[in-house]
């Protein structure tokens, strides 16, 4: 084995009674958890999401690579423009490229082309993937696991934003290539979350759907 440098590990662990109470109390949290698409324009302190960035940051990654961009956008002009761009690919895929399928299966969401949330709520934050690097003399690195990588860091960014208090929509239009161009990102990034956080508007309402149990989700052997 190759020669690496190692430091010892900070574990905190705990007592097995504590560790009943902790994980119960999380899966409270996480169960109130809702994909919220109507927003209240009140804005959101940018120190809120600079923490909730720096947690998505600490998930693993393929070979440590971490492979993944975070664009937060406030600006208004800008979140119009995403606006604009994103109810454009919308428009096409409710008018028939989604297929009759597709849209059966979203039916119970209430989801439309129209994507007011994306200039109403305070931030959006394009999350790319990369999906290659490039080394110190700019010859062009493999990266491994990206889609498995971002798609963990997505999850930490949303439990973190979850439980300071902030409500999220994970929206992931058709294409978004137009974002790599309104965010300046290179080629090698692709967008594959927009994830829309703020505070729900006043009287908000979510479809009223649930999650599936335990037994259906898990075997334990
Ligand atoms: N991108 C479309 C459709 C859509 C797709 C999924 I998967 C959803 O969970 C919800 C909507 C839209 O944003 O309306």
């Amino acid at each position: 084995m190759n020669a690496y440098v190692t430091m010892p590990l900070a574990f905190q662990g705990l007592p097995e009674e504590e560790m009943r109470v902790q994980a119960l109390k999380f899966l409270e949290t996480m169960r109130k958890r809702r994909t919220v698409r109507d927003y209240s324009d009140r804005p959101v302190p940018r120190e809120i999401i600079e923490a909730a960035v720096a947690t998505a940051g600490t998930a693993p990654s393929g070979a440590n690579q971490q492979p993944w961009t975070f664009v937060c956008i406030s600006d208004p002009e800008l979140k119009k423009k995403i606006r604009e761009g994103a109810e454009e690919e919308e428009r096409e895929f409710y008018a028939g490229r989604a297929g009759e399928e597709w849209l059966g299966a979203l039916a119970h969401l209430g989801t439309d082309e129209h994507k007011p949330f994306l200039d109403t709520a305070p931030w959006l934050i394009a999350i790319f993937a990369q999906r290659w690097g490039y080394d110190a003399d700019g010859r062009k690195v493999k990266h491994y696991y990206v889609p498995e990588s971002v798609g963990i860091a997505a999850g930490f960014l949303i439990a973190s934003l979850h439980q300071a208090g902030l409500a999220t929509l994970t929206h992931t239009p058709a294409p978004m290539n137009f974002l790599n161009e309104l965010c300046g990102r290179p080629d090698n990034e692709k967008a594959l979350i927009l994830l829309v956080v703020g505070y729900p508007a006043e009287g908000c309402l979510v479809p009223a759907i649930g999650k599936k149990p335990l037994e259906e989700i898990a075997s334990f052997l």
